[in-house]
């Protein structure tokens, strides 16, 4: 590692936050260096809670990822913020003004904002935001939110990896509520009827508790849903309160840290080994050869790509 990059990561763990911007940069684009990183930082990660945002667009979600955060720093914990692909800014309601004014309390209070894209992620939008959440863990933030809008299977896989994941829906869904099911029910570990100043928001419960039990999931009988108008700050530290309770709880269970791990680590090597064949393809004209093959029916591709990988094995 260079010495530039080993001051770098020290100013970082020291507390600097233009270090730790730079760092989240290097490793979201794959600069040269991100993997001596994130090897560096990985002996002091660990510590942070991770929570998943997610629900359909216009929830509310960034709304209550701001009166979360008020509320999480009022109780002296530091939060770090990712949102993936916010097609609205963290407006913040009547709790925070505008998103300069969140960016000035980011630098005061130990609030960081941090958006992400979807597109162009290198290497994969859960990797890169499994490896932006550890900057963060090693920079000592006690929590980090992360916001997604639930649609696509990049979002599902980037909420699955948070320690508590809160599902945010409104009022007057109907439909939508068959929508969230896809998928992003089965990892809910709160529902947030958000919006509960609107009609409609208990008939909303009602036909989530619904949806709920007439799930084969295991525990989905225990799932909390709260209420919340996220502009007001209602129903927030009820929130907290449920948070906190599937944090703790999911701290106790081994094997579902065993899980995680060990998904990340088949991530990783899928990864690597692709961009092992990528290089070595790009080096040779092999592909360009079996292309011409195939398209004249000289050869079928099952046998061709059969071959490649026992000479990349070997
Ligand atoms: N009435 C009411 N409006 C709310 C509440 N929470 C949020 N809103 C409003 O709903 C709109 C959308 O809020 P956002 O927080 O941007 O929603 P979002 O889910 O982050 O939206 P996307 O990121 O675009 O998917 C904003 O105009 C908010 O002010 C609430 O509890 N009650
Ligand atoms: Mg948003």
């Amino acid at each position: 590692m260079t010495k530039e990059l080993e001051d770098l990561i020290n100013e970082m763990e020291e507390g600097s936050v233009r270090a730790l911007a730079r760092l989240i940069t290097m490793i979201e684009n794959r600069e040269k260096g991100w993997l001596e990183v994130m090897k560096a930082i990985f002996p002091n990660t660990g510590r942070a809670h991770v929570i998943g945002i997610t629900g359909p667009p216009g929830a509310g979600k960034s709304t209550l990822t701001d009166t979360l955060t008020c509320e999480l720093i009022a109780r002296d914990l530091s939060v770090g913020v990712i949102a993936v692909d916010p097609s609205s800014p963290f407006s913040g309601g009547a709790l925070l003004g505008d998103r300069v004014r969140m960016k000035e309390i980011s630098t005061m209070k130990g609030v960081f904002v941090r958006s992400m894209a979807t597109r162009g992620a290198m290497g994969g939008l859960s990797l890169a935001v499994r490896d932006v959440i550890k900057v963060l863990d090693a920079f000592g933030k006690d929590i980090i939110l992360i916001e997604t809008v639930g649609v696509g299977q990049d979002e599902v896989d980037v909420v699955k990896t948070a320690d508590a994941v809160m599902v945010v829906c409104v009022p007057g869904m109907g439909d939508n509520i068959q929508a969230i099911k896809a998928g992003i029910m089965e990892i809910a570990d709160i529902f947030v009827v958000n919006k509960a100043d609107r009609e409609g928001s208990e008939r909303a419960v009602l036909d989530i508790r619904l949806m709920l039990n007439m799930s084969t999931e295991k525990g989905s009988l225990n799932i909390p849903i709260l209420k919340t108008v996220a502009t007001k700050g209602e129903g927030i530290a009820e929130l907290v309160t449920n948070l906190f309770e599937v944090l703790e709880s999911q701290e106790r269970e081994t094997s579902w840290r065993e899980e995680r791990i060990r998904e990340e680590l088949m991530s990783l090597l899928d990864k690597a080994i692709a961009h092992h064949v990528h290089v070595k393809l790009g080096r040779n004209s092999k592909l360009d050869t079996a292309v011409k093959q195939v398209l004249a029916r000289e050869r079928d591709p099952y046998s061709i790509v059969q071959e490649m990988v026992a000479s990349f094995v070997h």
